[in-house]
């Protein structure tokens, strides 16, 4: 008798919770603990009669028969709180005690989504080939969409050369206090208008992110709910205080910034942001977003035609920038993209002249199906970001770079260097992790636990002080030239036994001084104690510089998760001239995780069974503040 009851009870749990509950607040997962409402589930052995009676002796509302053989009612108790955390012990009691009550359930909130295919009806969105599913796999952007996410809530705004606000496919999401123009020192940020239209890039970039859905004109935006503003910094001088102003605007109303710019792509460039710019994104990432740091989503860049590596350009090689490469239709590698190591993940792009390009928003009241390069890739991985973020508020920078990785995934990506690292995961330094996927992302940031703050620990392997102290140097404290291979080994304990040690990687970074005949020649790789091989810069034929490397940083995102101790391999490569010579001065390893293995939670979507301690024990993130209607302002 038992078994069977119990089962009916389940079966009819479900077909209640599919009934009979309306619409659900957006990101409450059914995963937490329950939330009970006023109505119950009594079955009872009389029928209607025997329902009114119950209703009328403890004061419910008989709302009628769930079935229609008459045995299961539907009662709701008006002096009953709406929401609770717990159930009702007094009619709880006072069931349980009634002869005629076979059984009874208070009812919770269940989380169920429509799991039909919202496809907006906007007459260019046939063309957005990318996310409408007629490449497959491509974005997965409509699996978000269908599940309620639109980035309702969510700010972003594009720094480039301004945004058409009054565009009819904007400016109902056009925030203004998202925008500002630091090129003329004005609140507006509309572009300037040219003969050539060359300022039409920012207003391109933000239609990927928050065109305006079924209003019968143009495309959709990937997170069309959003809120957009338009930063103009790029049309006229830029200096460090315009970047450091840009990237700082707003940062606690402000959630992602979409930036597609960065030093020459001309291949002998190295370069990256002055003090200020990188103490806005040091700021940004603790201080921003109520603390919870401010997501940068970077363009990997477009010098490919010039053998140009991302790793030589500070912006989207920094730790705190997520960046983005391209993939053509047919995913291949663009001839503009640029291969190396920062890179975290890939969106689509345009590719050869038949390839077809995506479709956004464009100066003077138009659309194009013809954006392209580095730059279109990016605002497309801030608008799926953007749907993560109204899933999960709660996210990290750090966070969102976790599930970055984990979301993304090497699909028909085609590249001659796609390896697995010592975690299992396929990393390539065109694509890093490969096409982000939005449905992946979003589930898996309703669930992601918080990770544990980040841990830095740093290893001076080869360190030649300016002025030596007396004495003879030590072997590692002396300049070593480097011959045509040299090899730089290093067993790492990676902290162990003190608080910054690490366990669990997130990003590497290699600080290098050394001079170089030629720099472009020289390659430079690491291997990790798991032998995942990682090159920090390939042969650039076009640096000639003799210069070499000062200070300069190269980072790699393709250790993610790895456990960092042992032997840690630099190799410096002579790839060109036979006669080249240098030598190298100082080589710092920095380290960055926690001290969690990550590797021990379980892949895909995680349990959430109790709410994560940030949530349930500190004070809301003041970022719920920025996701409500009223903006904050601070
Ligand atoms: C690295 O050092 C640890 C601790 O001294 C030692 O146990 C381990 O064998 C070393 N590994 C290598 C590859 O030398
Ligand atoms: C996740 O949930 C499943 C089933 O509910 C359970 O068997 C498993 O142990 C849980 N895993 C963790 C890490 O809590
Ligand atoms: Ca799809
Ligand atoms: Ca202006
Ligand atoms: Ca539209
Ligand atoms: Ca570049």
């Amino acid at each position: 008798m038992r078994p069977a009851r119990t089962a009916l009870w389940l079966r009819l749990a479900v077909a209640l919770g599919l009934a009979l509950v309306g619409p659900l607040p957006v990101g409450w997962s059914s995963a937490r603990a329950p939330i009970y409402v006023s109505s119950w589930a009594v079955r009872v052995s009389q029928g209607y009669r025997e329902a009114e009676r119950l209703a009328r002796k403890f004061g419910f509302v008989n709302l009628g028969q769930i079935f229609p053989d008459g045995q299961y009612y539907h009662l709701r108790h008006r002096g009953v709180v709406q929401r609770s955390l717990t159930p009702h012990w007094g009619h709880r009691l006072r069931l349980k005690k009634d002869p005629k009550v076979q059984w009874f359930e208070q009812q919770t909130l269940r989380r169920r989504v429509k799991r039909s295919v919202v496809v907006p009806t906007d007459p260019w969105f046939p063309k957005q080939w990318y996310m409408n599913n007629k490449v497959q796999p491509d974005l997965n952007i409509l699996q978000a969409w269908s599940q309620g996410l639109s980035g309702q809530g969510v700010v972003v705004s594009v720094l480039d050369d301004g945004i058409e606000k009054d565009h009819p496919d904007l400016w109902a999401n056009y925030d203004p206090l998202a925008s500002y123009d630091f090129n003329d020192y004005d609140p507006d940020p509309q572009p300037r208008y040219t003969p050539s239209d060359e300022n039409r890039h920012g207003t391109r970039c933000a239609g990927e992110v928050a065109a305006i859905a079924n209003n019968g004109f143009c495309g959709t935006g990937v997170a069309y709910n959003a809120r957009i503003g338009g930063v103009r910094m790029l049309d006229g001088t830029i200096t460090d205080v315009i970047e450091a102003q840009s990237l700082s605007l707003q940062p606690q109303h402000i959630h992602i910034y979409s930036a597609s710019w960065g030093p020459e792509d001309d291949g002998r460039t190295v370069d990256g942001p002055g003090i200020l710019t990188r103490e806005a994104f040091r700021r940004g990432v603790t201080k921003g977003r109520g603390g919870l740091g401010t997501l940068f989503v970077w363009a990997s860049g477009n010098g490919g035609l010039h053998y140009d590596n991302c790793n030589c350009d500070g912006y989207t090689n920094s730790i705190h920038t997520l960046s983005v490469g391209s993939t053509t239709r047919h995913g291949r590698v663009p001839w503009y993209s640029e291969a190396c190591a920062s890179t975290l993940t890939t969106t689509y792009s345009s590719g050869v002249a038949a390839d077809p390009q995506i479709v956004t928003t464009d100066l003077h009241h138009q659309c194009t199906d013809k954006h392209t390069g580095t730059s279109a890739s990016a605002p497309l991985a801030a608008g799926m970001i953007a749907l993560a973020l109204e899933a999960n508020p709660f996210l990290t920078w750090r966070d969102m770079q976790h599930l970055v990785v984990r979301a993304s995934r090497p699909a028909q990506l085609q590249a001659e260097d796609w390896r697995t690292n010592g975690v299992g995961r396929q990393v390539s330094h065109h694509y890093g992790y490969g096409l982000l996927d939005a449905r992946l992302l979003v589930d898996m940031a309703r669930t992601w636990l918080p990770t544990r703050p980040q841990q830095k620990c740093a290893i001076r392997v080869v360190h030649t002080p300016t002025r030596p102290a007396g004495g003879a140097l030590t072997p590692h404290a002396a300049p070593s030239p480097i011959l045509p291979l040299m090899r730089v080994r290093k067993n790492v304990s990676a902290c162990a036994g003190r608080a910054n040690y690490i366990r669990s990687l997130e990003h590497v970074q290699v600080q290098l001084s050394l001079s170089y005949s030629r720099r472009g020649d020289l390659e430079i790789s690491l291997t990790s104690p798991m032998g995942t091989r990682s090159t920090l810069v390939a042969i650039r034929p076009l640096d000639v510089s003799g210069q070499g490397y000062n200070n300069w940083i190269f980072m790699s995102t393709h250790f993610w998760d790895e456990d960092p101790q042992g032997l840690w391999t630099l190799g410096l490569e002579n790839k060109g001239y036979y006669f080249n010579t240098g030598t190298l001065y100082r080589y710092t390893l920095l380290l960055y995780g926690t001290a969690e293995d990550m590797t021990a939670r379980p892949s895909g979507p995680q349990n959430a069974t109790a709410p994560p301690t940030s949530w349930a024990t500190s004070a809301w993130p003041t970022a719920l503040q920025g996701t409500s209607a009223t903006p904050s302002r601070q």
